[in-house]
């Protein structure tokens, strides 16, 4: 088993710049990918176990079906995960591959966590010993060139990872992937779609306090990365629906006038009680938004695959 690694260490200056830039921004943000340390990517394992947290459990069943369908497009392909996170996703997928089509595939994970890969792409050789396993570290919106070509290729990007990008992002990560895919490559892209808002919000604002965890410790990673002085408890976690922009976003609001010091900065970084950071936006979606990224993207949907009460899709794409 291989594993290539793309991503910035911990000390590196572009992060730095990166999470400096976004704290000194009006209003204050931090990029959804500082969320998954190793601890955050535990505490999102966790959320996925939630009863509130509904995507899973609706996407999972869907995943089995779907794979029973397309199970014959895997043949001899390299099957390429982006955001693979702990493989849980796949494994449901591939145990409905029969195993002399597995044996024909290169599995390609793809995550921002390192360990993340390392402990999942260990799990899933010991569980399918019969499949080549490539695991790559890289931030996949930035190093979609990264992805080697040499066979077909199935990319799979589950559990509606794509929410967190605005439709801006979403349509230039569509468009590139788009333009490295090959007229045989498909795409099974997982999306969240709109619903009931109080089955969303709740979602995002468990009885148990995950998600507040899982949004605090993001101040946890840029104490890391810029030895700052964050108090994770000093912010408080708030997830609301947006509607005009269709999205959850979470924020973490400062509970009194705060300073935050860096060695790497000249001057602190000032909160007013009240202001908040943004830290993520989960966007959901309906068919026609669904086509209309796809065609702005030069892909064309073959397939939607809903489950009954259509709160989650897996849209196949081919190129146009
Ligand atoms: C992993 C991006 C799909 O947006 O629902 C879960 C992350 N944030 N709870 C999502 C998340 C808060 C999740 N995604």
């Amino acid at each position: 088993m291989i594993i290539d690694d793309f991503m910035p260490k911990v000390g590196e200056s572009s992060i730095r710049e990166e999470l400096i830039n976004c704290l000194r921004g009006n209003p204050k943000t931090l990029p959804s990918m500082y969320f998954y340390d190793h601890h955050g990517s535990e505490l999102f394992e966790t959320i996925t176990k939630l009863d509130e947290y509904y995507p899973p459990k609706v996407e999972v069943p869907l995943l089995r079906s779907t794979a029973q369908k397309l199970k014959h497009e895997l043949e001899n392909c390299d099957l390429v995960e982006l955001g693979s996170g702990d493989c849980s996703k796949i494994s449901v997928f591939l145990d409905e591959v029969p195993e002399e089509i597995r044996r024909t595939i290169v599995y390609y994970p793809v995550d921002v966590c390192k360990q993340a890969i390392e402990k999942s792409a260990c799990n899933l050789q010991d569980r399918y010993p019969e499949m080549n396993i490539h695991g790559i570290t890289a931030d996949f919106l930035g190093h979609i060139e990264k992805i080697p070509a040499k066979r077909r290729r199935f990319f799979c990007f589950f559990g509606s990872t794509i929410g967190n990008l605005t439709e801006e992002q979403a349509m230039k990560f569509m468009t590139d992937l788009g333009k490295v895919m090959n007229n045989n490559d498909r795409l099974l892209l997982g999306v969240d779609m709109v619903k009931d808002i109080d089955i969303i919000e709740k979602a995002y604002n468990d009885s148990q306090g995950i998600t507040a965890k899982f949004n605090k410790n993001i101040l946890n990673v840029a104490n890391d990365h810029l030895m700052t002085n964050f108090d994770p408890e000093e912010f408080e976690h708030v997830a609301f629906f947006n509607k005009k922009y269709s999205r959850i976003e979470m924020h973490l609001k400062a509970k009194k006038d705060l300073e935050v010091t860096s060695p790497f900065l000249k001057n602190q970084i000032v909160f007013n009680k009240g202001e908040t950071i943004h830290t993520e936006n989960s966007h959901k979606y309906t068919v026609d938004g669904i086509n209309k990224m796809a065609n702005a993207a030069g892909l064309s949907v073959e397939s939607i695959f809903n489950d009954d009460k259509k709160w989650f899709s897996l849209v196949e794409m081919v190129k146009q």
